[in-house]
């Protein structure tokens, strides 16, 4: 342990090689409390350089490093679990580019917060394409390693679609990828899509070249409430076809509105006892787009109550409940989270299914997600049997033409159900493409790996 501190202290200096365990403890957590492990050490890297000699080190020691960025992540992949292990925090590698204005571009620093991002494009007159509530301390190169979703998939797809180039460092030490930003080039295996994903398992991420949007000045949001989750989705198949400038489809099952509103301690703008699902749609462009949000929802027979807003203190208030959902849930315990996505005609079946397992194996459902992906976020509470939970409803999820993780990623809490979603000559190949780029197996053991 200490040649291997020494050797790093020589490259990334004292004040960045933490090995006080009161310190290392938060980055050994995560963030719901699940995956609790041990950090040997905690290092933090200033520069690509420094990362490849941090990863080289430890490759050569034999220790394997988990890399970590907000470490807001769900699935237990960004904190260690085996012993020893280095933690690799990028929180010092926050460089950021100008906008360039021209190709709608900007290079960041993979240490960068995805609120910073926002803020950096919309200095520049744009915006960021992508935006889910840990925003404050998600990194942007969390985001491509996760391949993040959040609210605005439906207009501008995931963090994967975002990232014009990107730099990571191999376990080790080389670099690869350029942040040249080309939309078009084709020169054989793509690093941003390699890399996309990846869960900290093929490479270290030190920066993105990211795309930018355009900055809508004006957003309209809308609750509405439905009797049942198919009407929600008839008020989403009624949206993509009548409305030019949607921005958010979520959705919000009742279970999920009562954790929220007892704690925010407000009653739900919409709904009563005859409501079965909630939806929240947003619509943002250059020009306010209110009218034609109300003008969309008018005639839907399947809305049985609504409540518009537009910017400021009433919008924040409506958006509170689908953003504060997460936290509210984590108030009340350490959840089990199964981020599911079916097709959105099957979410039906999906919810039976959930309530199947949830009747023979114990737990309360907290469900909710992003509609337009038919990605529920299945929160259990107090579950009973979290194995079999897991089993029955990632499952399920699978028999209906789904996955077992829309956005949070695979981590350790799939590893044991990948097989549901990939078939064996898929997990040998990633195998073997893993293998190739780390021999040694430094880069997050347990991650993204079949057992
Ligand atoms: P971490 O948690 O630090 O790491 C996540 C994974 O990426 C780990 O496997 C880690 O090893 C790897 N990693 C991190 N940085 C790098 C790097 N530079 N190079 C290589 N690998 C790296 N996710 C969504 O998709 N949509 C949501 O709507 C959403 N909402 C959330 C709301 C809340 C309140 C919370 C707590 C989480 C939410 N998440 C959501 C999950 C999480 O915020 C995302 O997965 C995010 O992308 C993780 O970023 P991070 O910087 O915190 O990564
Ligand atoms: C969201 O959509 C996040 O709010 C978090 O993806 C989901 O807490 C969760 O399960
Ligand atoms: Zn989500």
């Amino acid at each position: 342990v200490t040649a291997l501190a020494d050797l790093l202290v020589a490259i990334v200096g004292p004040d960045h090689v933490l090995d006080d365990a009161d310190v290392t403890a938060s980055y050994a957590r995560d963030w719901t409390g699940r995956f609790v492990g041990e950090a040997l050490l905690v290092v933090r890297p200033g520069s690509t350089a420094e990362v490849a000699g941090v990863l080289r080190a430890c490759t050569d020691a034999g220790v394997p490093v988990v890399p970590q960025g907000g470490n807001t992540g769900l699935v237990g992949g960004s904190v260690p679990r085996r012993q020893p292990m280095v933690v690799l925090s990028t929180s010092r590698l926050t460089a950021r580019g100008d906008v360039d204005a021209g190709a709608a571009q900007v290079t960041l620093g993979a240490g960068v917060t995805m609120a910073d991002w926002r803020r950096h494009a919309q200095a520049g007159g744009f915006d960021a394409p992508v935006d889910f509530a840990s925003r404050d301390s998600a990194t942007v190169g969390g985001a491509v390693a996760t391949n993040a979703g959040g609210s605005r998939v439906v207009r501008f797809g995931t963090m994967r679609a975002q990232v014009a180039g990107l730099t990571a460092v191999l376990a080790d030490g080389s670099s690869i990828g350029s942040l040249a930003g080309l939309p078009k080039e084709t020169v054989g295996v793509h690093w941003p899509s390699l890399l996309a994903g990846s869960e900290g398992t093929l490479g270290v991420i030190t920066a993105v070249r990211l795309k930018l949007v355009p900055w809508y000045r004006h957003t309209a949001t809308a609750m509405v409430a439905t009797g049942s989750l198919a009407d929600a989705v008839a008020v989403l198949a009624a949206l993509r076809s009548n409305v030019a400038n949607l921005d958010a489809v979520e959705l919000i099952l009742p279970e999920a509105m009562a954790v929220v509103a007892a704690h925010l301690g407000a009653t739900p703008p919409v709904g009563d006892e005859r409501t079965g699902a909630y939806v929240v749609v947003e619509l943002a462009d250059h020009e306010d787009p209110t009218d034609a949000l109300m003008a969309a929802l008018a005639d839907l027979p399947q809305i049985h109550d609504a409540a518009v807003t537009t910017e400021g203190p009433a919008r924040e208030r409506l958006v509170a409940f689908r953003d504060r959902i997460t936290e509210s849930i984590s108030a009340q315990g350490v959840p089990l989270k199964l981020d599911v996505a079916v097709p959105v005609g099957a979410l039906d079946e999906l919810m039976a299914a959930v309530r199947a397992a949830l009747a023979a194996h114990g737990g309360r459902v907290v469900p909710f997600g992003h509609l337009a992906e038919g990605n529920v976020h299945v929160n259990i509470l107090d579950p009973g049997d979290p194995d079999l939970l897991a089993r029955d409803i990632l499952g399920a999820a699978s028999a209906l033409g789904g996955t077992i993780s829309a956005e949070h990623g695979g981590g350790l809490a799939k590893s044991k159900y990948l097989h549901l979603v990939r078939t064996p000559a898929e997990l040998a190949a990633a195998a073997a493409l893993r293998h190739a780029l780390d021999p040694t197996g430094t880069l997050n053991p347990g991650v993204l790996t079949a057992t």
